[in-house]
């Protein structure tokens, strides 16, 4: 952090002196970002610098500290970030898995793989940086000074927290790196949600299994799911995961887990994560470099990777929901 505050230190002296519209190169506009100046101003000062921090180009331009796995915090009660390197992946399933979904005794929502469809390619053409943990109680008391959860806990992640809520915990988080007092919604980051496609990369991890840890419900080792305990203590009536994963019916402290290939926990399981992107019925006309599928903040957002009480397909890496209720948990997206 001192290096990073060094850093601001030194580009803030230097940001003060640039020319009008000079043309910064790449890791000059990097590491504007780094220092705390938002994609506005930079391109305020460097033609073409904010372009170039959305598509961050080729790993090799990127300064050393922000090598793909690095981790970094950007204050010491913020959360940990990991670096997310660039790169292309199939998003959505086939036919094969969503029959195999729809093979499964989850009577109550049948065919539930259709949005899903068509698979397709995405490009992340550009590194970003993304919470090694669910966002958690502690973090979010930190910022917005009350605690919505139902299992409380500061070790667990935040949980009840509408989308909207989750924007202006970002939005403070954004603010209070500024030091300055909360900015309009719709500011710059260097904080937001994850896009759908980025999450899906992420929690992918390289992966092309329904889980990160392989194509078996039995996940119990790599996430809070519903797991045998979810029927022999709460007679949900549902199938689940045929072992114990520890937790129960309820959240987990974040990071209790094995990490995916990316080092990412709880991608899948413990809470569902919201995410940028308004729900779609399918993939049709969805973006493909990485984007999110954007609309009113009123529409039906999606959240992503299951949870301790879900069913255990919800759990997979391609598993998508609309969720019109003001109850989910998040993580963080980071643009570099
Ligand atoms: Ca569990
Ligand atoms: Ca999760």
């Amino acid at each position: 952090m001192r290096l990073l505050t060094a850093i601001g230190l030194i580009m803030g002296l230097w940001f003060t002196t640039l020319p009008a519209q000079a043309a910064c190169s790449l890791d000059d506009s990097l590491l504007l970002a780094k220092a705390g100046y938002s994609k506005a101003e930079i391109e305020a000062k460097c033609d073409g610098g904010g372009a170039a921090i959305a598509k961050s180009g080729p790993i090799g331009s990127l300064p050393k500290e922000m090598a793909p796995g690095s981790t970094f915090r950007d204050c010491p009660d913020c959360p940990e970030m990991v670096v997310i390197p660039p790169g292309n992946f199939e998003m959505g399933s086939d036919a094969a898995e969503q029959k195999w979904v729809d093979s499964l005794d989850e009577t109550f929502f049948p065919g539930r793989a259709g949005p899903e469809s068509p698979k397709h390619r995405v490009m992340i053409g550009y590194s970003f940086a993304v919470g090694k943990y669910e966002v958690t109680q502690a973090e979010w008391q930190s910022i917005m000074g009350n605690n919505p959860s139902e299992h409380k806990d500061p070790r667990n992640p935040v949980e009840h927290v509408s989308w909207k809520d989750a924007q202006e915990f970002i939005r403070r988080l954004n603010a209070k790196l500024r030091g300055v007092k909360p900015v309009p919604a719709g500011g710059d980051g260097p904080y937001r949600l994850l896009t759908e496609a980025e999450w899906e990369y992420a929690a992918r991890a390289g992966t092309t299994t329904r889980f990160s840890w392989g194509d078996s419900l039995e996940g119990c080792e790599y996430a809070n799911g519903p797991d045998l305990s979810v029927n022999s203590k709460e007679d949900m009536g549902w199938m689940t995961s045929n072992c114990h994963d520890g937790y129960g019916v309820r959240t987990a402290p974040v990071g209790s887990f094995r990490a995916n290939p990316f080092g990412l926990h709880d991608m899948h399981g413990n809470v569902e994560e919201w995410v940028q992107d308004c729900f779609a019925e399918n993939y049709n006309g969805a973006p493909t470099d990485g984007s999110a599928a954007s609309g009113k903040d009123s529409c039906a957002h999606v959240v992503r990777g299951g949870s301790y009480d879900a069913y255990p397909s919800f759990l997979r890496s391609a598993t998508r929901a609309a969720n019109p209720y003001d109850s989910g948990g998040f993580r963080l997206a980071r643009t570099l």
